[in-house]
């Protein structure tokens, strides 16, 4: 093994400018064109100024993304999976010109570079999905962000930074390539394999790591990510903090950690590539990559969208070309007899095997159940129980959703006062109605109009949540993918049960208590949901509720039945 690797493409691509340049900078950016950068842009421009992303140069030109998508790789043929795109909104695209200056900011208008823009276009975002992801299944959290979430047209160019984005927490921790290969130089460190996770570290990891560090003699660094995970993953101040305890189970002097600022995208196989190259850009020799790498979850039907080991396979593949070693791990299982974990593959029948999938540990958690000394140190269990209690003490958000007329409001309140006469809950119902005048009395019906209401109605729901009360929305919320936005926001940071009530449209409108439907259908309401606009029903609510045999409190009665069997009512 030589010295120290070059990073990917010979260079390390640090595009800040000099403190002179970029005071100057500033005030030419006065004038340009201001675009606010996303949670996920700021992420991915952190990496692209630090030269994380080397060789890239700014976000990717319109034939770079096509020789992407097409061939995995640049024009000049290095290889490159994942594209690495500015979306914006169509509005904001107009005002564009190529060869324009923008200047991109941070929520709070601080800016963080200035872009030349070489080209503006709109993606086949169908395309890129099944290039990327291998498929355009929207349950797919990758797919489903990029065509819910991102904006509808790319600009790209070459980016000249001006500030690092800002970090309050864990500043220490957090290291560009640069930094982070000399603190491996200043440490004599030769050979390093990286370790990344986007989950909390038990003993199973640990021995894996240092297993890994072993076998390739080298030095370890845990590089779990910290910008954006799957939704629904622990939070990543909770993370560092049991990474922090970690670190003290190494032996000394072996191991560093350091923070990664990446937003990932679950792609799997061509994401581990992509964090393949990130790592050697940090000056790793080596990768840790074990079962169902970056693995966005399973299809709604149940299967995986890649196979358990295709992503070792795709490294497999490329390493020798990339320069930087795959460390293949198989699942590691506890041995009784050994008192230690072992690969999967090393076990013989004369042992007894211990196992806790990470599906029963978040259970045990949930519920307040022992966990097994052997799973994990007693300082981490308690790091996480302390931010994720269990469920009857956690925040939850009930989400009523179902045709006007369908019986909501009426179940909502019925349940609210069930809840209330237990006790032992802090209970808000956010009625569609009472919204509509409190939150979002200048909204219409439009689906624009329709989903500000709705993420609204999230943004508030998800905070009662995340304080430990329990929020009852019941709005009409006609769009799936709206729905699923809410999901995402809520279960952050507690539980959210989405509760269809599904009574057919005719029975509301036979009932039309107000008198809607009937002036609907004279086309004197327009956009009314059910008539003249869509109704997208949800596929996998928690519960459904046809209130057509059933009264609003034998409802009420069965969800808070519902809620009991989940573990959010005692
Ligand atoms: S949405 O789509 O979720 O934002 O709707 P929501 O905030 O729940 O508001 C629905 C209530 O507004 C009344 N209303 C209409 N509903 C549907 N379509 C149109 N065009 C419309 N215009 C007014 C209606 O009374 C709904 O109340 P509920 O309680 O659902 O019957």
């Amino acid at each position: 093994m030589g010295a120290f690797k070059e990073p990917h493409g010979g260079e390390l691509k640090e595009l800040y400018l000099t403190e002179s340049g970029a005071e100057q900078e500033k005030l030419a950016a006065a004038d340009y064109l201001g675009w606010n950068l996303t949670d996920r842009q700021l992420c991915d421009i952190e990496l692209l100024l630090n030269g994380a992303f080397s060789p890239l140069d700014g976000f990717l030109t319109r034939a770079e993304y096509d020789s992407v998508l097409a061939k995995m790789r640049l024009p000049f043929g290095l290889l490159w999976p994942i594209p690495i795109t500015l979306d914006v909104t169509r509005e904001f695209a107009a005002g564009v010109r190529e060869g324009d200056r923008i200047a991109l900011r941070d929520p709070e208008g601080v800016l963080i570079a200035t872009m030349s823009v070489s080209d503006v276009w709109e993606p086949d975002k169908t395309l890129e999905a099944r290039s990327v992801f291998g498929t355009d299944d929207s349950h797919h959290p990758g797919v489903h962000f990029l065509q819910h979430r991102a904006g509808p047209v790319y600009l790209g160019g070459k980016l000249r930074g001006v500030e690092p984005p800002m970090h309050y927490d864990f500043k220490i921790l957090r290291d560009s390539p640069s930094e982070l290969r000399g603190r491996f130089r200043k440490l004599g460190w030769r050979k390093v394999v990286a370790f990344q996770t986007r989950n909390p570290m038990h003993r199973a990891h640990q021995e894996l790591t240092l297993r890994a560090a072993r076998e390739t003699e080298a030095n370890l660094l845990l590089h779990p990510v910290v910008g954006m995970t799957r939704p629904g993953d622990i939070d990543h101040y909770t993370r560092v903090r049991c990474y922090e305890h970690m670190l003290k189970h190494y032996p000394e002097q072996t191991t560093a950690l350091s923070l990664l600022n990446l937003a990932m995208r679950m792609a799997g196989p061509k994401e581990a590539l992509w964090h393949a190259i990130i790592r050697k850009n940090y000056g790793c020799t080596h990768l840790i990559v074990g079962r169902d790498h970056a693995g966005p979850g399973n299809a709604a039907n149940g299967t995986p969208y890649y196979e358990p080991y295709a992503a070792q396979q795709m490294l497999q593949e490329f390493q020798q070309e990339l320069e930087i070693t795959l460390v293949p791990f198989k699942e590691m299982v506890y041995v009784e007899q050994k008192g230690q974990f072992v690969p999967e593959d090393q076990v013989t029948p004369d042992m007894t095997v211990a196992k806790l999938s990470g599906t029963e540990f978040r259970r045990r958690l949930r519920e307040g159940i022992d966990i097994p000394e052997w799973f994990s140190y007693p300082e981490i269990i308690a790091e996480l129980r302390n931010t994720h209690p269990p469920k009857h003490l956690q925040g939850l958000t009930i989400f009523f959703t179902g045709l006007s007329g369908s019986g909501k409001s009426t179940i909502a309140n019925a349940l609210l006062v069930k809840l209330l006469e237990l006790g032992t809950r802090r209970v808000t119902l956010l009625d569609g109605d009472v919204v509509r005048k409190h939150l979002s009395s200048e909204l219409g019906f439009s689906r624009e109009h329709r989903d500000i209401n709705i993420l609204r109605i999230g943004y508030v729901a998800s905070e009662i949540t995340k304080y430990g009360g329990v929020a009852i929305c019941a709005p009409i919320a006609p769009y799936s993918a709206t729905r699923r936005r809410v999901r995402e926001m809520v279960e952050a940071s507690g539980g959210f049960v989405e509760i269809h009530v599904a009574t057919p449209l005719e029975v509301c409108e036979a009932r039309d208590r107000k008198g809607l439907y009937a002036q609907a259908r004279a086309g004197k309401i327009k956009e009314f949901t059910g008539i003249s606009d869509p109704y997208e029903e949800p596929e996998h609510p928690e519960m459904r509720i046809d209130t057509r045999n059933l009264s609003p409190d034998l409802a009420a009665h069965r969800i808070l039945v519902k809620l009991e069997s989940l573990g959010y009512v005692r």
